[in-house]
């Protein structure tokens, strides 16, 4: 089975979405074959010399899903595109490119974490260039880890502030085509928007598909492909189990 995933925003504060994700996990550990996580695993990163003993615990969870036989790749987000190659090595992790065709079942495939195709969101679109200029990631890289603890909460803290109309969080429409036809594809899966669906497209004289992942907020979500469909399900959380008291009369 191949499985693929985005935006769960991991963080010590929703361990609801942690057991979420271990459940999904585990529940089909033996079956997944391929585990594609287009980016936002981590509610942020601010690089790999600074994980958490909580960051450390999920890296050891894809350890074992590597060890177990599955390929496991990853893709930045815009909230953890610090994940590092020692992140990646220590989960038995691949990092992919955004963006990357993977070939599914002989059917290519553009993967995507998406916020590149909001072009409309011109101060992100500029905030983006900034912090992905290499220049940029070398001195984030290189700051003390209490200034970047500073900085990543200040990002956050600016970005939850801002309210953006729909359509400018939105992918822009007329990118979607241009990107698809560059790559050749006629199937694209992305996350970032939080607007999980299966879009119908029509490219030319071909019917094409845009496949939304979902934000792990209220539920989770994940895609499955097999040979012959690509199924986008969500699901809810598990419960923890906090305290079960049990009485035998
Ligand atoms: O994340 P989400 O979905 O809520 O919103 C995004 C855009 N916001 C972001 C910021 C992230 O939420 C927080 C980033 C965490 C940082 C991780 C580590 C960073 C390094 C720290 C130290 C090592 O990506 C949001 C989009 C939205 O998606 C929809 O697409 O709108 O964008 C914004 O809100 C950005 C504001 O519009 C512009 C803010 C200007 C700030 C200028 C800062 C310049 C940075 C220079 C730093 C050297």
């Amino acid at each position: 089975m191949i499985l693929l995933i985005s935006d769960l925003h991991l963080a010590e504060e929703r361990p609801d979405i942690t057991l979420a994700f271990l459940d999904l996990l585990y529940s089909r550990a033996h079956r997944i074959k391929v585990l594609y996580i287009l980016g936002d695993l981590f509610e942020v990163w601010i690089n790999d010399d600074g994980m958490t003993t909580f960051q450390h615990l999920i890296c050891a969870v894809l350890r074992k899903l590597s060890n177990s036989g599955a390929l496991v790749f990853i893709m930045h987000g815009n909230r953890d595109f610090l994940i590092g190659k020692t992140f990646c090595k220590a989960a038995g992790a691949t990092l992919l490119q955004d963006p990357t065709v993977v070939q599914f079942y002989g059917e290519p495939v553009l993967l995507m974490h998406g916020d590149s195709l909001c072009t409309r969101d011109i101060a992100y679109m500029k905030m983006r260039c900034i912090l992905r200029n290499p220049i940029t990631l070398y001195i984030l890289r290189h700051l003390p880890l209490c200034a970047r603890h500073k900085l990543a909460s200040k990002l956050r803290n600016a970005s939850r502030a801002k309210t953006k109309a729909n359509n400018i969080v939105d992918v822009t429409p007329e990118e979607v085509p241009l990107v698809m036809q560059h790559f050749g594809v006629r199937t694209m899966v992305h996350g970032h928007t939080h607007r999980p669906a299966i879009h119908e497209l029509q490219i030319g004289d071909q019917v094409a598909w845009r496949i939304v992942l979902g934000s792990w907020d209220q539920h989770g979500w994940a895609l499955q492909v097999d040979e012959h469909s690509f199924t986008l399900s969500s699901f809810n959380f598990v419960r923890p189990l906090l305290r079960q008291t049990s009485y035998h009369i």
